[in-house]
């Protein structure tokens, strides 16, 4: 489970050693996403281990974000040249919507072992992304069969095991990993908010106030439709008036969360903002725009 991942210095050595090692092996990389945190979930190391390789980024777990800002984000890819699709890896007729990009990546070079006389050679392809982004999922729906169970398992196989899923394209059966850039603040906090690294009790009040900040600034109206309440009787206030400390307040108080003392729990309403926020019950959510 990703709730295991620690990075110290040695798993991300370790880690880096393997991506290189299977990068060899492959013509193709299929880079995972998460399309709430586009930008916080992308490791840009990726750019110089994948140097030469065609390449595709999924926005998974599309159908939890907002669908005007997945738009913007294609659009941001395709710009830049990147072939990228937007994509619920769960949904297995979605993940076939990748094979026609896969052609499109992999043009020149089926072109350029077509003129060495190379014909019906498949293209190799890995799938590669930071932890609980959804490889495992992605790679079960894409060939139809469960070759890669979700979740960490120790004791894999040595060789490599390729997925034959059409005449040309083998996958790669292990994932990928890929650490997170956690050098700057905001993108450790995105990481957090979504569910992707571990959840300490003490941070979890204030990732929380992050959270309802930012909820309160670019999506104003979520949080009252989520947990109604009439404006505060002692300032007159409605929740978007009041600040975050005072949203958990509330919603603490919206969810007879109460300490032994009747205070508001606001560790409690904090677990409560963010288990919604990641499971997508306040809604579509983007935290990161192009
Ligand atoms: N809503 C939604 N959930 C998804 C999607 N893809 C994967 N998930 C869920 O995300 C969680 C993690 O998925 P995995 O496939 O295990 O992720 P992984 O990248 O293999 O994770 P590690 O093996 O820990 O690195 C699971 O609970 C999946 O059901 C998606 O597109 N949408
Ligand atoms: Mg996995």
């Amino acid at each position: 489970m990703a709730e295991n991942y620690q990075w110290y210095p040695g798993h991300m050595t370790k880690a880096r050693r393997n991506m290189q090692e299977d990068m060899k092996l492959v013509d193709l990389v299929i880079e995972l996403i998460d399309a709430r945190i586009p930008y916080s979930s992308r490791n840009p190391d990726i750019d110089s281990l994948a140097a030469n390789k065609s390449r595709i980024v999924l926005l998974n777990k599309a159908d939890l974000a907002d669908e005007r800002v997945n738009k913007q984000w294609l659009s941001h890819f395709k710009e830049k040249g990147i072939h990228a699709l937007a994509l619920d890896s769960r949904n297995k007729s979605a993940a076939k919507r990748i094979d026609p990009v896969v052609k499109a990546a992999c043009a020149e070079k089926i072109e350029r072992n077509r003129r060495r006389g190379i014909l019906n050679r498949p293209m190799r392809a890995m799938v590669a992304g930071i932890p609980n982004v959804g490889k495992s999922t992605f790679i079960n729906s894409f060939s139809g069969r469960s070759v890669s169970k979700t979740g960490n398992k120790p004791g894999v196989t040595k060789g490599k095991q390729w997925v034959k899923l059409s005449n040309t394209l083998e996958l790669l059966d292990t994932p990928g990993i890929l650490w997170p850039k956690f050098e700057d603040e905001k993108v450790g906090r995105n990481l957090a908010c979504i569910g992707s690294i571990n959840d300490n009790i003490l941070q979890m009040y204030e990732l929380s106030l992050y959270l309802a900040d930012f909820l309160l600034t670019a999506y104003p109206g979520v949080l009252e439709e989520r947990y109604p309440l009439p404006e505060n009787p002692e300032t007159g206030l409605s929740l978007s008036d009041e600040g975050a400390s005072s949203v958990i307040e509330r919603i603490a108080l919206s969810r007879h969360c109460l300490t032994k003392g009747s205070q508001p729990d606001i560790e409690k309403a904090a677990a409560i903002l963010l288990d919604d926020f990641r499971s997508g019950r306040i809604g579509k959510i983007s935290m990161e725009r192009p």
